[in-house]
């Protein structure tokens, strides 16, 4: 189930960001922003199983809907249109990206109550925390 993920979470924590943000191939400029940018992280659930995911910052909002296990096209915070699915593992919310042959990861895993976003790009990995806000 999704529902420990239910909730607005904010990013409390960034390790390798920029790193990571490198190995997706995002320019100097999106990544001085990105590294200095602190995201709410928000997800809900309807009875259907739809599922709506926002990453909200001053820098830019980003919201994707979808259901487990079903691609959907998604354009990302650095404008990567890619095709997307989002399945459940092993309690870990992993939403697979692609696009132009390249691929990356985001797990996430509620651990000790807070948030863990870790974030895969080949070899690369930077993991941010985030805590329940509401
Ligand atoms: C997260 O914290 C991971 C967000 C990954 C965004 C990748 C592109 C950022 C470009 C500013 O949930």
């Amino acid at each position: 189930m999704v529902d420990k993920f239910v909730g607005t979470w904010k990013m409390v924590s960034s390790d390798n960001f920029d790193e990571y943000m490198k190995a997706l191939g995002v320019g100097f400029a999106t990544r001085q922003v990105g590294n200095r940018t602190k995201p709410n992280f928000i997800l809900n659930v309807d009875d259907q199983g739809l599922i709506c995911m926002k990453s909200q910052s001053t820098f830019k909002t980003t919201e994707v809907k979808f259901k487990l296990n079903e691609t959907f096209a998604e354009t990302t915070a650095d404008d990567r249109k890619t095709t997307t699915v989002v399945s459940l593992d092993n309690g870990k919310l992993v939403q697979k990206q692609t696009w132009d042959g390249k691929e990356t990861t985001l797990e996430r895993e509620v651990i000790d109550g807070q948030l863990v976003a870790t974030c895969k790009m080949g070899d690369v990995v930077a993991v941010r925390t985030y805590v329940k806000e509401a």
